[in-house]
């Protein structure tokens, strides 16, 4: 019998980057605001897969080996508060073209493996914090940092001695 695993598409941030990120969340928040989402855990959801079996799995990263795509700057400028999922996020106001393309082709590879995919448009963002169910005082503006993309990756989500784990099972160069 195979086993199933939870799984994403997902960009990651350089290692600098989670440490100036989370180094300006702790001065831009307030402790009650929110859960913060641990350095490590810091990332762009592309796809959400769900629960995946080993063949789907294999079958969904030779479909991303197959993608011919750019890499692409983008500069994370922007912040937004969602009270009803409890999310304050960081994005860009202007989200490069190669990422809306990226992500909905690993969307549509998804959904023609049968991933559920949300209706709901794609949403370009790095959760900041979790559990902002509450009002929160969205700074007007953040630091602005750029972000070259020049790869993206596999994770697996677990749920690990009461945290919530990201393993990179695999990823995908992109291209010049
Ligand atoms: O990138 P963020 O943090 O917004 O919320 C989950 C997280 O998104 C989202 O997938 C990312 C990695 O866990 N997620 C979890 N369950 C989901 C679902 N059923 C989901 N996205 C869509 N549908």
């Amino acid at each position: 019998m195979s086993s199933s695993r939870r799984l994403f598409f997902a960009l990651s941030l350089p290692d600098a980057l989670q440490q100036q990120v989370i180094r300006w969340r702790a001065e831009a928040f307030k402790p009650e605001d929110g859960r913060p989402v641990a350095a490590a855990n810091l990332h762009l959801t592309l796809a959400f897969l769900g629960e995946v079996s080993a063949q789907k799995e294999q079958a969904l990263k030779t479909q991303a080996g197959r993608i011919a795509q750019t890499g692409f700057s983008l500069n994370l400028d922007d912040l937004g508060h969602w009270p009803r999922p409890g999310v304050v996020w960081l994005g860009s106001k202007r989200p490069p073209r190669a990422l809306l393309q990226l992500a909905e082709l690993l969307r549509s590879q998804a959904a023609r493996s049968g991933c559920y995919q949300s209706p709901l448009p794609f949403h370009p963002h790095i959760t900041l914090l979790r559990a902002a169910t509450q009002p929160v005082a969205i700074p007007p503006g953040t630091p602005g940092w750029p972000f070259n993309a020049n790869h993206f990756s596999l994770y697996q989500s677990s749920f690990e001695q009461g945290r919530t784990r990201y393993h990179e099972l695999a990823q995908w160069p992109l291209g010049p």
